[in-house]
């Protein structure tokens, strides 16, 4: 403030999207701290408050894409359809964040611009955009992991004569795209959900694609009655379900090997789970994403339905996924994806073939043609788990950077700590199982056990919590070990591995060992007096 005034908290929780709306309630309500919670957009929701494209929704399904600590707010909160749509999911934050009085302390339209810890004080300073300064013993980050915009460099955007966006920081009032000519790069999960919606708004929409990709119906629909009194009737299975799954989802993953069954079973079991649809496709049998062979049955089953389902030849070959195996990649679940290229105001652009080159006043130019576009829609993803956190300026121990002690990559203990900074939490950080779990399960954990470590410190009169150098690195083994026990890491060019951001060092981010075991993790690690953790 102009007067210089530093307002002093036990915790700052920077972010009001369901990890800080959560650890809000934690420390303010059950354990008695005085917490303020910093926000730098102007509504309640997170990564959902900056994802309105068209055609944004959740790939978890909605009855369990939600909070479990709350038996009454599960009971009293009613989904319309399988997967929630972005409008949906910011209106029940919004009445979460009322009916646990939470707004009182969320300070919104307040951007963090940095944070430094002093030794000497055992305190973290925070500033912000509009001059503000706090002070807090804890800093919770609560910034999501795939939500820093990343707008690629191509030369010329400057110059571009009409409207451009990037899917991950949508203007609040929508865009008109009646009667535009729209061009949209990017298949991925974003552009892939974009896809068809664009095709029905607008006048013409080219595709442009650098990477051809997997995708699997999500098969949405409204909730209906009988669907809704099932979840209601086995919520509390849902929920252990989910709790104890390796990835935070309430369905079974077949026992069965790909490789175990004739070709003429497989290709019933594929055509079921092609059914369902949604990610649970990946159910169908144990080892898509553990054996190479397996995978490629699926892989295979798929680029068959997009040869099936697109008509023109070439479109469907240039759609055909070559250069990656099925999910490991983030798979994509789509609603009419692949059919929309049978639209005749649809163009696929194929960049393999003919990369873009610049932007131009008129649209983007190729190696071989200039396509004219009245809007360009960047759905190019983001700086995925790192960008949000080194976006923040943190300043630890003897001023050091958290820039620099992950220049050669994320190194964080449990995805939850990293050495050098003390009393700095990570919710949902790199090193956790975060974006390959159902969201809120890995969430409502990260929260709890940070909630518990706090908790604990109060009760023995310790201040200071801050991972060890020798527990990270062999977490950071401990990750690198789990991926490469999987196929994940095959994908070069995937975000989980940084690839997708000039200059981001290469190391796969995510703990792929599940969420179950991290869960057991994570509790042991607590049990055992927080080994790993200099506590004092
Ligand atoms: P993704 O999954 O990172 O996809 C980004 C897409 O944009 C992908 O197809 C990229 O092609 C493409 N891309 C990125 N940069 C360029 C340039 N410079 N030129 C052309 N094409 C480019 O982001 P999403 O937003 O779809 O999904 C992110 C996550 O959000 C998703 O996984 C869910 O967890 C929710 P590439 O494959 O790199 O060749």
């Amino acid at each position: 403030t102009d007067g210089g005034e530093v307002r002093r908290h036990d915790a700052i929780i920077v972010g009001a999207g369901f990890s800080g709306l959560y650890q809000l309630h934690l420390l303010r309500d059950r354990l008695g701290l005085s917490v303020r919670v910093l926000e730098a957009a102007e509504g309640i929701g997170g990564t959902w408050y900056w994802n309105r494209y068209p055609g944004a929704r959740c790939d978890s399904e909605s009855y369990y894409y939600s909070y479990s600590f709350s038996r009454e707010l599960e009971d009293e909160w009613e989904w319309t359809e399988r997967y929630p749509e972005h409008g949906e999911i910011r209106r029940y934050l919004d009445h979460v964040a009322d009916r646990f009085d939470l707004r009182r302390d969320i300070q919104l339209d307040t951007r963090v611009t940095g944070a430094s810890y002093d030794a000497a004080a055992n305190r973290w300073t925070v500033t912000t955009q509009g001059g503000e300064v706090f002070e807090a013993q804890f800093l919770i980050t609560a910034v999501g992991c795939l939500s820093t915009a990343n707008v690629p460099a191509i030369p010329g955007l400057e110059r571009f004569a009409g409207e451009w966006y990037h899917t991950g920081r949508w203007p609040q009032d929508g865009v008109d795209f009646a009667g535009k000519r729209v061009g949209l790069i990017g298949t991925g999960s974003t552009g892939i959900q974009a896809t068809p919606v664009l095709a029905e708004q607008a006048a013409h929409l080219t595709v442009f694609q650098r990477t051809a990709n997997y995708s699997v119906p999500a098969r949405n629909g409204p909730m209906d009655a009988e669907f809704k009194a099932w979840v209601r009737e086995n919520a509390a299975e849902l929920r252990r379900k989910a709790r104890e799954a390796t990835n935070g989802h309430p369905f079974d993953i077949s026992d069965r090997s790909a490789l175990d069954v004739s070709p003429q079973e497989r290709e019933a079991i594929y055509e079921a789970a092609w059914e369902r649809g949604g990610l649970r496709f990946r159910a169908a049998f144990r080892d898509i994403l553990l054996d190479k062979d397996a995978n490629e049955t699926a892989s295979e089953f798929i680029r068959a339905k997009i040869r099936s389902v697109v008509k023109d030849p070439a479109t469907a070959e240039a759609l055909t996924p070559r250069d990656h195996l099925f999910a490991t990649k983030r798979p994509p679940i789509d609603t009419d994806y692949f059919e929309t290229f049978n639209r005749d105001n649809v163009r696929l652009v194929d960049l393999k073939a003919a990369p873009i080159e610049a932007i131009v006043p008129e649209g983007v130019r190729t190696r071989d043609a200039t396509y004219p576009l009245d809007i360009l829609v960047f759905a190019t993803g983001f700086d995925a788990l790192t960008g949000p956190l080194i976006g923040l300026n943190i300043r630890g121990r003897d001023g050091l950077a958290l820039s620099e002690a992950w220049a050669a990559g994320p190194r964080s203990y449990l995805g939850l700590q990293t050495p050098g900074f003390p009393n700095l939490f990570t919710v949902t950080g790199p090193g956790s199982p975060s974006v390959l779990t159902n969201m809120p399960v890995a969430i409502e954990q990260h929260a709890e056990w940070i909630a518990h470590c706090i908790a604990h410190l109060r009760e023995n009169g310790l201040d200071r919590i801050e991972a060890t150098p020798e527990a990270t690195e062999a977490w950071v083994a401990h990750v690198n070990e789990a991926a490469s026990a999987t196929l994940l890491p095959m994908a070069s060019s995937s975000w989980y591995l940084g690839a997708n951001v000039p200059g981001k060092p290469r190391v796969f981010m995510p703990y792929a060992g599940g969420m179950a075991r991290y869960r057991s993790i994570c509790d042991r690690v607590a049990r055992e007096g927080y080994e790993g953790f200099a506590l004092g």
